[in-house]
């Protein structure tokens, strides 16, 4: 199947699967993961596609996530059990395979890690982490249009900036913390540091 056809196959199925807000912000972020990969030179369609499904479980129920879960052997951690929510990356790379038919294991990753990131991340990875945040439904976050602007000028400073607030934002929550989200932070800090300092040195 060609990939493009494959693609408004999913955006209608979107439709009908998620809620009326839920579908817009998929949009939102489908059309802004298009437009980073455009800055970045990564294939866009991918990238439309991985943003397109990225929250397709998001609209599932807690229990429903935790039975696919069981059912086909997905890890499920503490911090899952205990907020399901979180499942809907798992889950959702888990239904991009079997039910949309997408095998492009950087799509299938970007999907997976799109909640909590991971590190080392692919710039796939990265674009659609970075491109559910800076959607322009998004509305909540401190530091969006700062965060929007440096998106567009610098994808890693853009996305430590993301994850350092996720962090403020989960300590202010009292959220718990998934391992591999705090894994993510402390990669990209040394990361950062090692990019500045590399910089300042040229
Ligand atoms: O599905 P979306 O709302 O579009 O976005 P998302 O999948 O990035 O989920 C965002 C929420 O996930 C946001 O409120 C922060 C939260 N989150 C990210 N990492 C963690 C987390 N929540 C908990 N409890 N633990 C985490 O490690
Ligand atoms: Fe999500
Ligand atoms: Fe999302």
């Amino acid at each position: 199947m060609h990939k493009s056809s494959n693609l408004r196959k999913i955006r209608k199925s979107m439709e009908k699967t998620l809620d009326p807000k839920r579908f817009e912000h998929t949009l939102g972020v489908a059309y802004t993961a298009a437009a980073l990969a455009m800055r970045y030179g990564e294939d866009m369609i991918k990238a439309e596609t991985a943003g397109m499904l990225h929250d397709c479980a998001k609209c599932m129920s807690n229990e429903k996530k935790i039975a696919i879960c069981e059912k086909h052997n997905i890890n499920i951690n503490d911090i899952e059990h205990q907020n399901p929510f979180l499942l809907h990356a798992k889950v959702g790379s888990y239904l991009a395979m079997q039910k949309y038919d997408v095998h492009d294991s950087d799509i299938i990753n970007a999907i997976l890690n799109h909640t909590t990131g991971r590190p080392n991340m692919s710039m796939l990875e990265k674009i659609i982490f970075i491109a559910d945040y800076i959607e322009p439904g998004r509305k909540q976050a401190p530091n969006l249009s700062e965060i929007r602007r440096l998106a567009f000028e610098d994808l890693d400073e853009a996305l430590f900036r993301i994850l350092g607030d996720t962090l403020v934002y989960l300590d202010s929550v009292e959220g718990d913390i998934d391992p591999m989200t705090q894994k993510t932070y402390d990669f990209y800090k040394e990361y950062i540091e090692n990019k500045r300092r590399e910089k300042t040195d040229e």
